[in-house]
């Protein structure tokens, strides 16, 4: 399999962590790609011209990082990163997570192309107020519940979603006033996929 991602990609990131959780990550050949100079290779498999693009071994290009992690989770072995016994709250938190990403992701991309007003913008304002409140709803959320031995595809797409706000809008400060939240991702990254994955 043929993985197409970069090192900033907070949605490449989520695939290549679950490639590593699964034990399939000597199975895939890395296609490092900068997506917005518009990479030959990535546009020859994902016209969309998006990261992560994931080329299966019969050829067909999966697109979208939720996706491309349900069709991993068939594949290799080691615990399920959608356990069908939690999949509800491993989905809740992926939607959650994922939303937190598009949030934060969005107002980095307005910022580079309309300028620092994007904030101020009706647009800019709405993201801000989206991400205070699923930070908020998380930090609610995630204290009452054990952690399982097994990290989910839940988990990860929260966990990565907050080291992107600390990557990328620092000034969001996430931790301050949410020590379940900060406790919570302390535990859920100190594994190998999450140290192997940084950001860069
Ligand atoms: N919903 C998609 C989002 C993917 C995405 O937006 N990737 C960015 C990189 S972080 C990208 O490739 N952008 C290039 C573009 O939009 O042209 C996913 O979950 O995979």
């Amino acid at each position: 399999m043929e993985l197409y991602l970069n090192a900033t990609s907070p949605y490449a990131r989520v695939a290549r962590i679950v490639l590593l959780e699964k034990g399939l990550a000597d199975t895939v050949t890395l296609r490092w790609c900068d997506p917005w100079a518009d990479d030959d290779g990535l546009l020859a498999v994902n016209p969309v011209g998006r990261i992560p693009a994931l080329v299966t071994d019969d050829g067909t290009t999966l697109s979208e990082s939720l996706l491309i992690a349900h069709y991993l989770d068939t594949l290799g072995g080691g615990e399920p990163v959608l356990p069908a016994a939690r999949l509800g709250q491993t989905l809740h938190l992926a939607g959650l997570g994922q939303g937190l990403t598009d949030a934060a992701f969005t107002t980095i991309i307005a910022r580079k192309h309309q300028g620092a007003e994007a904030d101020a913008s009706v647009l800019g304002q709405r993201r801000w107020r989206a991400i205070q409140r699923t930070l908020d709803r998380l930090e609610r959320e995630v204290d009452a519940r054990p952690i399982p031995a097994a990290v989910t595809l839940g988990e990860i797409t929260v966990a990565v979603a907050l080291d992107y706000l600390t990557f990328r809008l620092p000034e969001v400060d996430w931790p301050k006033e949410r020590p379940q939240l900060t406790a919570w991702h302390a535990r859920i990254t100190e594994g190998e996929s999450f140290r192997q994955t940084r950001f860069a």
